[in-house]
């Protein structure tokens, strides 16, 4: 049997070993992700990010509750664009019931290997997600850069959490996460400052562009659970609003160009380093770069023109 057949069939632990492969950019991954490919794309997928600390995991818990009790078949991804370690230590492959019986998937992703890995590895992680049947997908990345912004492009809805005192999170908003933001939620509301802070936000957002979607600031407080319901409906009110409007796109018709484009440069990437090796050039053309005689664009150049320049 195969690992992706294994998984369309819901066996947890084909799940579990198939995202490993997925994370570390292992070869056999290419096979089972073919296997699955045509049974996923229908999964609701959410974003959550923010800055550390300011109550993701929390947020993440309650929303997986809550859906549960919808009847929903969860997962959740953790994905930590800064951590070089594997969360599957820490959150482990987290698997409990809930709800209707429901089983919800856990799982943390980290930035292995070389940089963009997490960019290859988080769209793959969903898909095998949505082969065993999740249908509401929660992705949870902290910081504040250009890689959780990344991430977030793999989500149909991207909820932004912030705390009271928006001072602290100028960085994140320099950052581009107004931009991305479809829902916004003030967290630990029981804290103060809370109303100036959703003021604020809002005033930030009049600023921007009209778009066919206003997205809505709402206070929380993931702790106690106040305010799940809220932030649940008016992501799924997001995604109803994005299928309906074609300005607003899905994220399926985003995604497309984006795959094809990255299967195709590692195609691209692996065929021409295994030719310049087999013709015995590519040890030469490190040299070169590493000793500065020639600027990598031009030494990929030559290589492309597959002419040899002195
Ligand atoms: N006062 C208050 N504390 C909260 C609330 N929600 C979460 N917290 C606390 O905030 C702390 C951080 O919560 P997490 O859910 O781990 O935050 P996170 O954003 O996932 O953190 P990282 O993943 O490390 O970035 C924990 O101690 C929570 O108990 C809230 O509504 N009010
Ligand atoms: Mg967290």
């Amino acid at each position: 049997m195969s690992l992706g057949k294994d998984i369309l069939q819901g066996d947890r632990r084909a799940l579990a070993r198939a995202l490993t492969l997925v994370e570390n950019q292992m070869p056999e991954a290419d096979e089972i992700v073919r296997e699955v490919f045509g049974h996923t794309g229908r999964a609701i997928v959410v974003g959550i990010t923010g800055a550390p600390g300011v109550g993701k995991s929390t947020l993440v818990d309650r929303l997986t509750g809550h859906f549960l009790s919808l009847g929903r078949q969860v997962g959740v991804l953790a994905v930590d664009p800064s951590s070089p370690f594997s969360g599957g230590a820490l959150l482990g492959d987290r698997v409990r019931m809930e709800g209707r019986g429901s089983v919800v998937f856990m799982r943390s992703l980290a930035a292995r290997g070389h940089l963009g890995g997490l960019a290859r590895a988080t769209p793959r992680a969903i898909q095998l997600l949505e082969a065993a049947g999740k249908d509401l997908i929660l992705l949870e990345t902290v910081g504040a850069g250009q890689s959780e912004v990344d991430v977030m492009g793999y989500a149909d809805t991207t909820v932004v959490v912030v705390v009271p005192g928006l001072g602290d999170d100028v960085q994140a908003f320099k950052a581009g996460i107004l931009e991305i933001g479809d829902v916004f939620v003030v967290n630990k509301a029981d804290r103060p400052g809370a109303d100036q802070t959703m003021r604020e936000l809002r005033q930030m957002l009049s600023l921007g562009p009209r778009k066919a979607w206003q997205p809505p600031v709402l206070a929380a407080k993931a702790q106690s659970g106040e305010g799940i319901e809220e932030i649940a409906a008016a992501v799924l009110q997001h995604k109803d609003s994005a299928e309906r409007n074609p300005e607003v796109g899905t994220r399926h018709v985003r995604e497309a160009e984006r795959f094809l484009r990255q299967a195709l440069a590692d195609q691209l990437v692996a065929h021409a380093v295994a030719r310049a090796k087999a013709a015995g050039r590519w040890e030469s053309l490190v040299e070169d770069v590493a000793r500065r005689r020639k600027d990598p664009v031009w030494a990929a150049k030559e290589l492309e023109g597959g002419e040899e320049r002195e």
